[in-house]
């Protein structure tokens, strides 16, 4: 079987981070060990969510697995919350990233802005982390923030490619902006892989809402994808097809939650999805 490690933090509630890269990816038929980073109430966009900070179990849990010789067949960081959690994150992919792929979902941004507590310092060292990863997943504001350029609401396909072009010369294999539009009603991801020089993108339609935690649902999906032996074109596809029917399946219910997608109702989706 499979073996993936994550890193990234646990918010109670709020269906993001590691409540949907567990289920996830054992649903992709990963079995997935994890270093929770932090335990929040909620994930950062309800108001006074509370935050305990886990960074001093991280050295000694890493240091009880080297001891027992395990191995992991891909290693995905998400949402990290300080400089020393990056530091961590690094120590993870000399320690465990020998013969995986690695995978950086650098959280921290979105429309425009950084997420609560983050610094542009904070994206400066994250480049640091991205330069490790064979394939990290950035949305366009995290994009600009890692590349030190204004964010630009509107674009067009040659400063998508820039800008890709760009993100790999922080030393990464491949990366994939997520969230990419460039006409009304098409969204998805836009991909190039430095080793190969060559672009790839997929588009499905766009839903009629935006919802949290999508990104951190792509990313895991993606890794899923990767480490069953799908290539990163095929991953990248499922991610953007499974996001898709989990939003669609959420705004199908009255009253549905903003804060978080119905993702478990499309887990059968992505089951059938990785038997072809
Ligand atoms: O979805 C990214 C994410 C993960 N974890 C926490 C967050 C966010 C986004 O805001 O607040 C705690």
């Amino acid at each position: 079987m499979k073996k993936a490690v994550t890193m990234q933090d646990i918010s109670c509630v709020g269906k993001c981070s590691l409540t949907v890269a567990l289920p996830v990816l054992s649903a992709m038929g990963v079995e997935t060990a994890v270093i929770p980073t932090a335990v929040l109430s909620t994930h950062t966009m309800f108001k006074g969510f509370t935050f305990h900070d886990l960074t001093a179990e991280i050295v000694p849990i890493m240091e009880h697995w080297k001891k027992e010789g395990f191995q992991f067949d891909a290693v995905y960081t998400g949402y990290l919350g300080s400089f020393e959690q990056l530091d961590c994150a690094e120590r993870l992919f000399r320690d465990f990233g020998q013969n995986c792929v690695k995978i950086v979902d650098p959280c921290m941004a979105d429309n425009g802005k950084l997420y609560a507590g983050f610094t542009t310092e904070f994206a400066h060292a994250m480049t640091k982390l991205c330069a490790k990863a064979d394939i990290i997943c950035p949305n366009m504001t995290e994009a600009s923030f890692l590349l030190d350029i204004p964010y630009q609401e509107t674009y067009d396909e040659a400063y998508v490619r820039d800008v890709l072009k760009k993100l790999t010369n922080l030393g990464c294999r491949k990366a994939v902006l997520t969230g990419i539009s460039f006409e009304h009603g098409k969204l998805g991801a836009y991909a190039y892989d430095r080793e190969t020089d060559t672009y790839f993108s997929y588009f499905t339609p766009e839903e009629s809402e935006h919802f949290h935690g999508t990104g951190d649902i792509w990313a895991s999906t993606l890794c899923g994808g990767m480490v069953s032996g799908r290539t990163f074109e095929e991953s990248c596809m499922t991610a953007c097809d499974f996001v898709r029917e989990c939003i669609h399946l959420t705004i199908q219910e009255e009253g549905h939650n903003l804060y978080g997608v119905n993702f478990e109702q499309a887990i059968p989706y992505l089951i059938e999805r990785m038997k072809h």
